[in-house]
């Protein structure tokens, strides 16, 4: 595996220089902020990304994300071009060497969260997830925000983007995703790019809001779609994880092949729809880390890893889920769990060999 650290770019607190210190780190995982969702990214902007990466003795062979404007997502006049400029963005960014592209297709909403600081029993805060106060935030009729919502849309903008995806339903959003697959994976194909969707965080539907990539049975209709390798996916713990009904050791070994990056983090499931993000650990919270990295190197996956979201530890304070320490402390727990899976099956890192 290769081990990757999210990095936000030249404003992040967190310098290349401090990524690099983490034992066994290779590469990061970032993207280009100036560009709206359905931008060309300039050459310009990605061979600095590279080359900012590359002077820190690190790799960028993963993007994370290329969003995917929402009306290629609803299915509006101008996606055919939106999609094209998609496609531009998976050519550049093969060229300048990037392997992975993570992306996602939730509508409006990416990563949902009731409370951005939670209080653990520990004295450290993390993100948390209540179905009930979320619902009790509906934007049809309450003119309150949750965290995790894009801030740049006005409530009627909102409303107007909301009802769409009423309209087109679950089968809508399948047809739209359809039609964005059969165009953009032939040109990842050609790029030598594998493109790895992020699965929906939760994993189900909010405010009546379609959402597709939440389970086994979706992610077979989606694979399924484009069977191709390049079709595939960014395995995150957390996000399938909050659904019970979802086996990860289960979906690890199956998905296998088709994983491309992976997103371990863990989550203390507290009630039905609700749950905290914790350390790493497996014994810290509801989410066999163990048992899914056992289940994918069985099946020879050799994919990117990250730590994902962290706690606030030691004072820290940040961008929420996205600090150094607890981040760190993830990414020397996967090490040290790749380590003892890896000698436990075949007696040392694979690539060793
Ligand atoms: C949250 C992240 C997501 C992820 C996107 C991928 O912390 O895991 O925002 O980057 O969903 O497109």
């Amino acid at each position: 595996m290769k081990l990757t650290f999210r990095w936000y770019g030249e404003k992040d607190p967190i310098t290349l220089e401090k990524i690099k210190q983490i034992p066994k780190m290779s590469g990061i995982v970032s993207a280009v902020y100036s560009f709206s969702p359905g931008e060309v990214w300039s050459y310009e902007s990605i061979a600095q990304l590279k080359e900012s990466a590359n002077n820190a003795s690190l790799d960028f062979e993963v993007v994370e994300s290329v969003p995917v404007p929402e009306e290629i997502k609803y299915g509006g006049e101008n996606a055919p071009t939106l999609i094209e400029n998609y496609c531009e963005n998976i050519r550049r960014l093969g060229k300048a060497g990037v392997r992975c592209i993570c992306y996602n297709f939730m509508p409006v909403f990416d990563w949902l969260r009731s409370e951005l600081e939670h209080k653990n029993s520990d004295g450290s805060n993390s993100l948390a997830y209540n179905e009930d106060t979320v619902l009790s935030m509906d934007p049809l009729k309450s003119e309150l925000s949750l965290p995790g919502w894009d801030e740049s849309y006005t409530k009627n903008e909102l409303k107007s983007l909301i009802e769409k995806y009423k309209e087109i339903g679950e089968e809508g959003l399948w047809k739209n995703i359809e039609n964005f697959l059969k165009a953009v994976i032939p040109v990842a194909e050609q790029a030598g790019v594998n493109m790895a969707i992020h699965p929906d965080d939760p994993p189900w539907g909010i405010f009546g809001l379609p959402r597709i990539i939440t389970c086994e049975k979706n992610i077979d209709r989606f694979l399924n779609i484009v069977p191709s390798k390049a079709n595939g996916l960014t395995f995150c713990t957390g996000s399938l994880g909050a659904s019970k009904d979802n086996d990860l050791v289960k979906m690890a070994g199956k998905y296998a092949d088709r994983i491309h990056f992976l997103h371990l983090r863990n989550i203390l499931i507290t009630d039905d729809r609700e749950f905290c993000e914790v350390a790493h650990p497996t014994d810290c919270g509801s989410i066999d880390m163990f048992g899914i990295v056992k289940a994918l190197l069985e099946k020879g996956f050799d994919g990117y890893v990250r730590p994902d979201h962290g706690r606030m530890i030691w004072g820290e304070r940040g961008k929420y889920g996205y600090g150094l320490y607890d981040r760190a402390l993830g990414a020397a727990y996967i090490v040290g769990l790749f380590e003892g899976v890896e000698k436990m099956l075949y007696g040392g890192d694979k690539n060793d060999k």
